[in-house]
């Protein structure tokens, strides 16, 4: 039987507690995802720092999950430091990010190729419909923390996404992030 119980999440570490999991991302693990590969490689020798990791709160014999992600800030040439981005293997399950710190650009993609940015700021939830791929994206010089939450078997379909690519990156041109067109989309 499961029990109910409070869980603390703070807004500035990440940190869940308690937590069931955890996974962390390091650069070296996020291979074909950024543009600049020289640059790509050279972060990676100089260190392969962590991009992301990932806490989680979820329990098998029930439907909702949540947690949170905490992205490094950082820039691989003009793009910064993202997630690999995914739909749901699940085709009726959306999710929801509340950011708690930090800055960031959501950016998501329908199945049949709309393009959409959500702002990530600090008390902002970005609704994620169902059918909408969704990359999260470090765009400030802080962590960016958020609180994520969805269906337990909600399921990650990476495949798509690491193909193709998505059809829109965002770059920092003159220092503001910008959406440009992904000239390597196939
Ligand atoms: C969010 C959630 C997680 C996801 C993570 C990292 O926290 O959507 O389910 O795993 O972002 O994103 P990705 O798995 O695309 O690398
Ligand atoms: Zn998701």
């Amino acid at each position: 039987m499961l029990f109910p119980e409070g869980v603390a999440i703070d807004g500035l570490s990440g940190e869940v507690t308690p937590s069931t999991g955890r996974y962390t991302k390091k650069l070296s693990e996020l291979g074909g995802l950024f543009r600049d590969t020289a640059a790509f490689d050279k972060a990676v020798a100089a260190g392969d720092p962590v991009a992301y990791e990932v806490v989680d709160y979820r329990k098998e014999e029930c439907d909702i999950a949540f947690g949170t992600t905490i992205m490094m800030p950082g820039k691989i040439g003009d793009e910064y430091f993202m997630t690999r981005g995914h739909f749901h293997e699940r085709k009726d399950c959306g999710e929801g990010y509340y950011t708690q710190s930090g800055q960031g650009l959501l950016l998501l993609e329908s199945r049949d190729g709309e393009v959409r940015t959500v702002e990530m700021k600090p008390g902002v939830c970005a609704f994620i419909p169902p059918e909408w791929a969704h990359r999260s994206i470090n765009t400030g010089d802080e962590k960016l923390v958020f609180v994520w939450f969805c269906a337990t078997d909600a399921g990650h379909d990476y495949g798509t996404i690491r193909e193709r690519g998505m059809r829109k990156l965002v770059v920092d041109k003159g220092g503001k992030p910008t959406l440009v067109d992904n000239p390597d989309f196939a």
